[in-house]
C-alpha cells in the first residue's frame, strides 16, 4: 500500500530515497525544479546526466520517460529526472504526463527506493493548468502499483499545495 503525502515546500529540501525532477528532453539543466535540483545538488548529477546523453539518450530522453542518477548534494539517494510534456490547446497529452509519473515509480522500483518526492511536472514552464496536473498526479500514482511506501507531492506554493489536496479528498 502506497501512501501519498503532500506537503507545502522545497523539493530539494526532502529527505526522501530519490526526489523526481521535471526535467527536459536535453538532461543538461534548466529552470524551475531543474534548476534548483542542479544548484543544490551540485556538479555529480549534471556529469551523470551527461554521461546518460553519450551512453543511452544521444537524442535526448524522450517525453513521459524516465532515468535515474545520484543525487549529489541532496539528502536523496537518486534523483530520477522525467520529462513531462509541453501543455497545448486542443491536444490531449495527458497520457504522457501520466506516463511521467509510472515510469518514475517504475524506476524507483528497480532502484529499490521505498520513499519518492514528485513535483507538480509540468504545471510550471511547461504551462499545465494546475487543477489539471494535480488530478493526473494523483490518479495515475494511485492506479499504479509499485513497491514505493510513501509518493510525496511537494508543491511549491499554497496554492498548488491545495490543488492537490483537493484532489486527495
Ligand atoms: N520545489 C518544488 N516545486 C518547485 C520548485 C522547488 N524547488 N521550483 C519550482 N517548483 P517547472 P515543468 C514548482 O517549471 O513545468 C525547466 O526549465 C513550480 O512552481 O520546474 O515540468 C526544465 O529544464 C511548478 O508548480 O517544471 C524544463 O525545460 C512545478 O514545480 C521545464 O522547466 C513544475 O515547474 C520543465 O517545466
Amino acid at each position: 500500500m502506497t501512501a501519498i503525502t503532500l506537503i507545502q515546500g522545497d523539493i530539494t529540501q526532502q529527505s526522501v530515497d530519490a526526489v523526481v525532477n521535471a526535467a527536459n528532453s536535453s538532461l543538461l539543466g534548466g529552470g524551475g525544479v531543474d534548476g534548483a535540483i542542479h544548484r543544490k545538488g551540485g556538479p555529480a548529477i549534471l556529469d551523470e546526466c551527461r554521461d546518460l546523453r553519450a551512453s543511452k539518450y544521444g537524442k535526448g530522453l524522450p517525453t513521459g520517460q524516465a532515468v535515474a542518477t545520484t543525487a549529489g548534494n541532496l539528502d536523496a539517494r537518486w534523483v530520477i529526472h522525467t520529462v513531462g510534456p509541453r501543455f497545448l490547446t486542443g491536444e490531449d497529452r495527458s497520457e504522457l504526463l501520466a506516463s511521467c509519473y509510472r515510469e518514475s515509480l517504475r524506476v524507483a522500483d528497480e532502484l529499490g527506493a521505498r520513499t519518492v518526492a514528485f513535483p507538480a511536472v509540468s504545471a510550471g514552464i511547461y504551462g499545465w493548468p494546475m487543477e489539471d496536473a494535480a488530478r493526473v498526479a494523483v490518479e495515475t500514482v494511485r492506479a499504479t502499483s509499485t513497491a514505493v511506501e510513501e509518493v510525496r507531492f511537494v508543491l511549491f506554493d499554497e496554492q498548488a499545495y491545495e490543488t492537490f489536496a483537493r484532489q486527495l479528498r
